[in-house]
């Protein structure tokens, strides 16, 4: 048998609650403040993590902990029995979005567990990769970096991050090579991530809405401006 401390079965402290309330109201002012300045009106992007077409899967599976808990539209990220979640003692983990072909991809939500007991520890240091080669064929030398965490210890991550990652290629993934202190004596990286959401527009689109680029091909996906 494995020594988990990873805290299976710790209760809910009404607390965090209200930490999570208090951002999800920042957030939103953020949204709704973006919205009406007219440079970053991120939900009218498509979100296409949930697309019928978004493959999702994992570097490995710990117990039941199933990639798709990451795309079920659920963000709720103090409930480890809701979040994916990869084995432990790996040298390597990552959670892999395949949208089946190349999109153009905007921002990216990631909510990550974050209980009373267990907080995004093991969140220190990963980074995004953008690929047209999927991460079981894939080095990172063959891939372009979206967005790379520099939390070094004791400090934490946000648990609900949103990056900007203006790249388009058909395979994001997000991984992380970071052993966690907090975990010992299991060694090797870990990710738990509740939701992901991805948003972008097919290529050749851009804007709210995703607007067909005019004139060319391929344009950036927020100006509309045409790409050489
Ligand atoms: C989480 O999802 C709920 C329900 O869809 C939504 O109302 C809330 O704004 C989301 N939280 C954040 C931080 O986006
Ligand atoms: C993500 O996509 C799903 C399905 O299209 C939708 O129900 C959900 O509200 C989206 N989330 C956001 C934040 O737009
Ligand atoms: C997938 O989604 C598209 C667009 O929303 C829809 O037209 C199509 O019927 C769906 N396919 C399946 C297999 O659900
Ligand atoms: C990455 O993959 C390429 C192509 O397969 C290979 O040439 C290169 O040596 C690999 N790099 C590492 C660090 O494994
Ligand atoms: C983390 O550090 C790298 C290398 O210095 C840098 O390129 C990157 O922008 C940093 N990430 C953030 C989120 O600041
Ligand atoms: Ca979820
Ligand atoms: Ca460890």
């Amino acid at each position: 048998m494995l020594v988990v401390k990873t805290c299976l079965d710790c209760s809910i402290l009404p607390d965090i609650h209200v930490l999570q309330l208090r951002n999800m109201k920042n957030f939103r002012l953020v949204l709704y403040f973006a919205y009406f300045i007219g440079v970053l009106a991120v939900n009218a992007f498509e979100n296409l993590s949930k697309r019928n077409t978004t493959a999702i899967s994992l570097s490995s599976t710990y117990v039941h902990y199933l990639a798709t808990f990451a795309n079920d539209g659920d963000n709720i990220t103090n409930d480890h029995r809701v979040c994916s979640h990869t084995e432990l003692n790996k040298d390597k983990a990552w959670l892999q979005l395949d949208f089946g072909k190349p999109y153009s991809i905007n921002t990216i939500n990631i909510y990550y567990r974050n209980e009373d007991n267990w907080k995004p520890y093991r969140f220190r240091q990963f980074y995004i990769d953008m690929s047209d080669i999927p991460a079981t064929l894939s080095n990172t030398s063959e891939r372009t970096r979206c967005y790379t965490d520099n939390t070094t210890y004791p400090d934490l991550p946000p648990f609900i991050m949103e990056v900007p990652c203006k790249l388009t290629a058909r395979y994001l993934i997000v991984e992380t090579t970071y052993d966690a202190p907090e975990d010992d004596p299991n060694t090797g990286a870990i990710l738990e991530i509740c939701e992901i959401e991805v948003f972008g527009c097919e290529v050749g689109e851009y804007g709210a809405g995703c607007k067909s680029c005019i004139g060319c091909e391929v344009c950036d996906i927020t100006s509309g401006k045409c790409r050489t």
